[in-house]
């Protein structure tokens, strides 16, 4: 389109330079962004995005490593299926800006359109997200109706949340129960004793490898939340209700996770450490806790929670 005469020969020589001094800003950016792309790219083959301990490692990026089928699905659905879609959408929508911020700038459109509908694009750019999401929802729906599915549990684990450390009780062996609160706040703490600071616990939960583990959760006050991303569990723990979810843990070792739900004043002094052994270690561990630690009905003021037979459905 051409500059319209009633432009003065200063407005429009105003105009050149500001197009070129825009084209230089754009240049600029766009280094700066092909700059950043090129970081981000030789950061991620270096850290290769594939943590091989169950804790966080500096720099690390991706999801934990699934050691579950359930993480394993939650991250396939996230690998597969969102990351593709909102990529897509995202570069799309970056497109469409640079050429709107391109064609449509004062200098190369001084007279802008004044179009107001589009009935065919309105319709369109609201069926299209409304497909998207109705596709999303399949496997979506299926996933989070597979994280319900506690029926053929092997044992039962329970979780009670307290201000502010976790109380695990083992009702199919033996009913013992002990709470696990955070071995090192700071960073000298950590050091003395040798641990990891804000993760380690004095008492660790154990479970066997390669069993269907039922998780129920409930609270003694406020609302905590259970949750450890490499097992695929996040759960609320709510005074007054009983939660399930399960999980079935394919990999022996050490595992993290925290509360994820603010509860209070010391929320970020409340981890959760679980170690996975084999089956044969479990047993001996739990002919030792059934020593050391007290029963359920043997503790004063427990907190009650529902109680079922193995595998039983809700
Ligand atoms: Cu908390």
């Amino acid at each position: 389109m051409s500059t319209p005469n009633r432009y003065s020969a200063k407005a429009r020589a105003k105009a050149v330079a500001r197009e070129q001094s825009d084209a230089a800003s754009w240049q600029r950016a766009a280094l700066f962004a092909l700059g950043g792309l090129i970081a981000v790219m030789a950061l991620l083959l270096l850290t290769g995005g594939d943590a091989l301990a169950a804790k966080a490692e500096p720099w690390q990026l991706g999801l934990p490593k699934p050691v579950t089928p359930l993480a394993q699905e939650m991250t396939d659905f996230h690998n597969n299926w969102l990351l593709p879609v909102i990529t897509v959408i995202t570069v799309f929508v970056l497109i469409l800006l640079v050429v709107v911020c391109f064609k449509f700038r004062e200098s190369a459109n001084p007279v802008p359109s004044k179009r107001t509908h589009n009935a065919l694009l309105e319709v369109v750019w609201i069926a299209i997200p409304v497909l998207i999401l109705a596709v999303l929802a399949i496997p979506s729906l299926k996933l989070l109706y597979h994280t319900d599915e506690v029926a053929d549990s092997e044992m039962t684990l329970k979780v009670i949340g307290h201000q502010w450390y976790w109380e695990y009780q083992y009702p199919d062996h033996g009913n013992f129960t002990f709470e696990s609160y955070v071995s090192a706040r700071t960073h000298e703490e950590a050091a003395e004793s040798g641990v990891i600071r804000l993760m380690d616990t004095d008492n660790v939960v154990v479970l066997p490898v390669g069993t269907k583990v039922r998780l129920q959760f409930t609270s003694a006050d406020v609302l905590h939340n259970w949750s450890l991303s490499d097992f695929g569990v996040r759960v609320d723990t709510v005074p007054g209700r009983l939660n399930e979810a399960w999980t079935k843990v394919e990999k022996t070792g050490q595992y993290y996770g925290f509360c994820s739900e603010l509860c209070g004043t010391d929320h970020a002094f409340m981890p959760i450490s679980v170690k996975v052994v084999t089956k044969d270690e479990f047993a001996a561990w739990v002919a030792e806790a059934q020593q050391k630690f007290a029963k359920v009905d043997e503790i004063e003021n427990p907190v009650e929670i529902a109680t079922g037979g193995k595998g039983e459905t809700r």
